[in-house]
């Protein structure tokens, strides 16, 4: 039953045997190798893209900076026209694509939908804000001047997302990049690339409908090295990465050396400190939904419990009987809670943390452990693991994409949750749980959490696109999504205005010939 409801999930998304990965819209071509695209939920191979050569990419990059000379003509409200009706598509394709997502990923089916949700209401956002594209305007020191800012299209955007929310960052960045005027490249992670084809195919056919150049979404495979072909090239003005600190250091360092913007969104390492106050039945359903959802492969998720000392048996007890609880399987099947890592290599390196935990003196209370069996042949699934850690250890310090919980106990006031929660070097998301209004206040204050995200009594994943999303220190200082995270993908332009017969120069200078 599952094989036809992915078969037919593949047919409604465009999605054949073997995928031209390289696209500028109807102009489906590539040469380079292929790759092959294997479901993490049974091993199966689900289907195979082309990657992209550099030579595809030069035809790419024409086809970009020229559907950008007319894109940006286009007026900021008749953008916004089309991606409502890109939303209108998602709506239509949201089970389909929800469950391709959910297959090619791992996540649950509940969260694949979830996922394309948010694209859909990063849709909606953008379409309102395409109306909203507001600058300044200034009162000149000269008489008879008039001075304003305005925002003008930036140009082409690349975009690079990761495996673990394969279409939802994407639509955060295009989004807003589309109605901003911009045009984009986007290379999917090499672990998804059917999700980034089913995008594409669906952007392609509302660019087709109206008429407009296919250039203005163009998708690129393949690993770092297709990566690197963006960020060197002086043409991509912006470049918006999503991944982990390693690879951030590297793009960040090539889009800087020609003097480009990049976007950065990268590890996290989030934590939830529980105090005296706690709400304990909430802090359980948010410790583990953050911990276990999406198998602890969100840049969000929970990885630290900093618990007070007096609550700390109590709720370590509370969170090891919710764990009894989960049930691990099939990501399609709605009953199972926590589905399949992503391939091996990410097996290998939880079950890595989990031995260096112990090795560096943690004490496992939920063992963990690597699936077999019926149902597990892909061999990617793992039984969620807590440890009872300290902050100092390097195997906390470090970011394991995986379902590994850290219970780590602090003593005396807030302060000290706070430095231990700040103590690492990402600074992406983080909640307290508390009822006390001095503990909340503290927590958000300057003194609070270092982090681009800090919640009171929710958790730390599952943030709403209109915020906006990203974090601190080795997270990267990049905003997506939402508030005016839109200003990174235009051009900022002040504009003065003389309406006198005279030209008196600013600062009072005189200068008469
Ligand atoms: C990510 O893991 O890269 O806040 C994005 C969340 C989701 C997005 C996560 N809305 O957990």
């Amino acid at each position: 039953a599952q094989d036809f409801e992915i078969q037919e999930a593949l047919e409604k998304l465009g999605i054949k045997a073997l995928n031209n990965g390289t696209s500028t819209g109807s102009n489906n071509f590539a040469s380079g190798e292929e790759l092959s695209s294997y479901s993490p939920v049974d091993g199966a191979l689900i289907g195979k893209v082309r990657t992209t050569s550099k030579a595809d990419y030069e035809k790419v990059m024409d086809a970009a900076t020229s559907a950008f000379k007319i894109w940006r003509t286009k007026p900021a409200p008749q953008r916004g026209e089309i991606v409502r009706q890109f939303g209108d598509k998602l709506r239509e394709l949201k089970e389909p694509l929800g469950k391709l997502v959910s297959y090619e990923m791992g996540k649950s089916y509940q969260e694949g939908l979830g996922e394309v949700q948010e694209m859909i209401d990063i849709c909606d956002f953008a379409v309102g804000l395409s109306r909203q594209l507001h600058g300044l305007t200034m009162h000149s020191e000269r008489p008879g001047h008039r001075m304003y800012e305005q925002y003008h299209p930036l140009g082409v955007v690349g975009i690079i997302s990761a495996f673990n929310f394969p279409v939802a960052v994407w639509a955060w960045n295009t989004a807003l990049a589309w109605i901003s005027g911009d045009v984009c490249v986007w290379k999917p992670s090499e672990k998804t690339p059917l999700c980034g084809v089913a995008c594409q195919n669906i952007a392609a056919a509302v660019f087709k409908e109206n008429d407009l150049p296919e250039g203005i979404s163009c998708l690129i495979n393949g690993d770092y090295k297709v990566g690197e072909f963006m960020t060197h090239d002086k043409r991509v003005p912006l470049v918006s990465a999503t991944g982990s600190i390693r690879m951030g250091k590297i793009v960040a360092q090539a889009v800087a050396a020609r003097l480009g913007k990049s976007l950065l969104e990268l590890g996290g390492n989030n934590a939830i400190i529980v105090t005296p106050d706690a709400d304990i039945k909430m802090t359980v359903i948010g410790a583990v939904f953050g911990a276990v959802g999406t198998a602890g492969q969100r840049c969000t998720s929970t990885r630290r419990l900093i618990i007070h000392e007096s609550i700390y048996d109590k709720v370590k007890d509370a969170v090891v009987t919710a764990y009894k609880q989960l049930r691990i399987g099939n990501p399609l099947d709605q009953k199972n809670h926590v589905g399949p890592l992503i391939d091996t290599d990410a097996v290998k390196m939880y079950q890595q943390a989990l031995h260096k935990v112990v090795e560096e003196g943690g004490k496992l209370i939920v063992e963990g452990g690597v699936l077999q069996g019926a149902g597990y042949e892909s061999g990617c699934y793992v039984k969620p693991a807590i440890a009872e850690a300290n902050n100092t250890y390097e195997i906390v310090q470090h970011e394991t994409f995986a379902p590994v919980l850290y219970l780590l106990k602090y003593s005396g006031d807030v302060e000290n949750a706070i430095n231990i929660q700040n103590g690492v070097v990402q600074g992406l998301s983080s909640a307290i749980m508390t009822n006390n209004l001095r503990e909340a206040e503290h927590f958000l204050s300057t003194q609070g959490s270092d982090c681009g995200i800090a919640n009171v009594n929710i958790g730390t994943s599952g943030a709403e696109i209109g915020g906006a999303f990203g974090g601190e220190k080795e997270t990267g200082g990049g905003r997506e999504s939402g508030s005016d995270a839109w200003k990174i993908y235009m051009r900022r332009q002040t504009n003065t205005i003389n309406y006198t017969t005279e030209l008196p120069l600013a600062q009072g200078i005189k200068f008469d010939l």
